[in-house]
């Protein structure tokens, strides 16, 4: 009994999940019909880019790793306005597997979402080790949308990315929409949401963009229908002439997205994190 006892207060919680679990049931709590496009997908892997995306490679500070995004004030910056629906909707998962970090859980979300919406397998590793309140980021380390291609390059440039690595990431753009009550743009970028697709590219290039006739923030919508947006972000991976040249093969050739994609993301996830030297990698496979 004693020996068994302390082998348990040895071992550290992150060896003690049940990560393919887990991962079934983040895959279960994505379909809803009532929310949204039918998936919270989308937004659980907004908050998995938006835990991550904090990293400054200079101070090694920021990241997924202490997943200060659920405290105050972090929590409440206005980049992370309506995240707090995807952390909800995750909550009862911390009750049932206890020992996972939420750095964890919350990068698997974005890993889940990927995988099950139809998008490459991303690899994936556990032991993030959560951190309190006082270790949150400062508030300005996520793009700002009404921003160009300097921006962009600023903020990514910082987190360590190159720019077939940006390029590649954006594709995530092909899933969900903008809300006005999180970041006052509206609307979805494509006519699928809910499938992980390289649309975002073929729709940036296919289309005119103009800009959306309202009081809302200035966006662009497509000139035909008017039904699907581009953030002035986005606009800037057609503009500027380095990212439209990634842009145009991702449009063509979806193996290639895929591919980079998986990499790059499954990059930003790890950013700033110290993984035991034991933490296995995994490859989920996708439920049928
Ligand atoms: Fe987003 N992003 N993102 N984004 N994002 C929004 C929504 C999503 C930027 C701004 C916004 C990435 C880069 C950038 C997703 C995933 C990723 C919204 C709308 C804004 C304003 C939020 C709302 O109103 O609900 C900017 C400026 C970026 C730099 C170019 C990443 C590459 C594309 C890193 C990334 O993975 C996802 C998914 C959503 C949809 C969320 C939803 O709830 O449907």
């Amino acid at each position: 009994y004693m020996y068994s006892k302390q082998q348990d207060s040895t071992t550290p919680s992150w060896k003690k999940v049940d990560y393919a679990g887990v991962y079934k049931d983040i895959a279960a709590l994505l379909e809803d019909e009532n929310y949204d496009d039918g998936s919270y997908g989308p937004v659980f892997l907004r908050l998995a880019w938006h835990a991550s995306g904090t990293y400054d490679c200079k101070s090694h500070t920021g990241g997924s790793s202490g997943c200060t995004i659920r405290h105050a004030p972090e929590s409440e910056h206005d980049a992370n306005a309506g995240l707090e629906v995807a952390r909800r909707r995750l909550e009862p998962l911390k009750k049932k597997h206890p020992n996972i970090s939420y750095g964890d859980l919350y990068t698997l979300a974005g890993v889940v979402a990927v995988q099950e919406l139809g998008g490459p397998t991303v690899k994936w590793r556990p032991g993030r080790v959560d951190k309190q309140a006082v270790e949150c980021t400062p508030d300005g380390r996520l793009p700002d949308a009404a921003q160009g291609a300097d921006h962009v390059r600023d903020i990514f440039y910082r987190m360590g990315f190159g720019d077939q690595e940006i390029a590649a990431l954006v594709g995530a753009h092909a899933l969900g929409r903008c809300h006005t009550d999180r970041s006052g743009y509206d609307g979805p970028w494509n006519a699928s949401p809910t499938a992980f697709t390289n649309f975002f590219y073929t729709e940036l290039l296919d289309n005119t963009w103009v800009p959306k006739k309202w009081t809302g923030p200035m966006q662009f919508v497509d000139k035909q229908s008017g039904a699907f947006m581009m953030l002035p972000a986005d606009m800037a991976f057609k503009t500027d002439p380095r990212f439209r040249a990634y842009v145009e093969r991702y449009a063509r050739d979806q193996d290639a997205f895929f591919a980079d994609f998986a990499n790059a993301f499954a990059k930003l996830l790890e950013l700033g994190v110290s993984f035991p030297e034991d933490a296995p990698l995994y490859r989920f496979k996708t439920l049928d």
